[in-house]
């Protein structure tokens, strides 16, 4: 085989393989390039702009790098010397108007979708009779708030195809909503109120994460909604949400730092804590937090607690965590 047609073959070698594996790479997963898939209206609005954009960019990608390669093939060396200059081309007047022109109307078309879609995305539907839900962001939870005072800690609840309110706060730091596939971020602000809505459009378990680096756990500020029928939303936040107070305290809070036994994992173990015994120490322990100046010990994760959620924490620890304070010495 003659060297130059060898040296052909390779080439269309290495691209077909090049190009069979990247196909294989996109068709397995979008590899965390696109966005996921949306079940809100304002999620959706806000993919349809991302993929428009998406499109255009990918176009200008296939068409740059398409005649870069082709322009690299047409003017190959030959076996020039390398001290021969190729080919020199200069001014084409309507080459020159069109990638001038063209740029201006993509950004026009990308603009005036963008400003179509945005109404969608900030306001919920007219007359949709939402269902307010507060957020409180914390060190390193979030908690829900519900209608009837219901209250759960990083699963929120909710009824499919409901619009709901959500009045977004924060009880230390700044935090950040976010459940991508119900609609973007909003932050969570210090003596700000912030708010965001979505609909869920299927029954799922969507799932999120605090999106602003907020301390030590940061990373463990997971968030997620529950999106449910009617019946099993209102039987929810009517009897499941008050009975469980107790122990979603501890899973969801107590439970990031101290282990689900008590035991110890980034927080020391507290299982034979005297402080579990007594609830006026509970309540002295979350609402003031531990040494607090110094980072990393316990922030005061309980500050804006209701009694009926400290004696509920109370009730359950002292079942299910406290084992007795250790004795020395008989
Ligand atoms: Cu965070």
């Amino acid at each position: 085989m003659p060297c130059r047609v060898r040296r052909k073959l390779l080439v269309l070698l290495v691209v077909s393989f090049a190009v069979l594996a990247t196909a294989g790479a996109a068709y397995a997963a979008n590899g965390g390039f696109t966005p996921e898939t949306p079940h809100s209206p304002n999620a959706a609005r806000t993919n349809d702009a991302y993929y428009l954009i998406l499109g255009f960019t990918s176009f200008i990608f296939v068409l740059v790098e398409g005649l870069l390669i082709a322009f690299v093939w047409k003017y190959r060396s030959r076996g020039r010397a390398r001290t021969v200059e190729g080919a020199q081309v200069h001014g084409h007047t309507r080459l020159e108007l069109m990638w001038t022109a063209f740029p201006i109307v993509i950004l026009a078309v990308i603009a005036a979708f963008v400003f179509y879609e945005l109404p969608g995305i900030k306001s919920a539907p007219a007359a949709s009779n939402p269902i307010h839900v507060t957020v409180e962001g914390h060190q390193f939870y979030w908690q829900f708030d519900y209608p009837n005072g219901a209250r759960s800690f990083n699963t929120l609840h909710v009824p499919v195809g409901a619009v709901v309110d959500l009045k977004v706060i924060s009880a230390d730091v700044i935090h950040s909503w976010w459940v991508p596939s119900l609609g973007g971020k909003i932050q969570a602000i210090p003596g700000r109120t912030n708010h965001f809505w979505f609909q869920a459009t299927d029954q799922g378990l969507y799932t999120g994460q605090c999106a602003e680096l907020c301390g030590d756990f940061h990373a463990s500020m997971k968030d997620a909604v529950q999106a449910e029928p009617q019946a099993a939303y209102q039987h929810y936040v009517s009897s499941t949400a008050r009975a469980t107070l107790g122990k979603s305290e501890w899973t969801g809070v107590c439970a990031t730092c101290h282990g689900m036994k008590g035991t110890g994992g980034y927080g020391p173990d507290i299982s034979s804590n005297a402080i579990l015994a007594s609830k006026t120490s509970i309540a002295q322990t979350i609402r003031n937090g531990v040494d607090t100046a110094r980072p990393g010990v316990m922030p005061p994760v309980g500050n804006t607690w209701t009694q009926e959620q400290i004696a509920a924490l109370a009730a359950y620890v002292k079942t299910h965590i406290y084992k007795g304070a250790t004795t020395s010495g008989g």
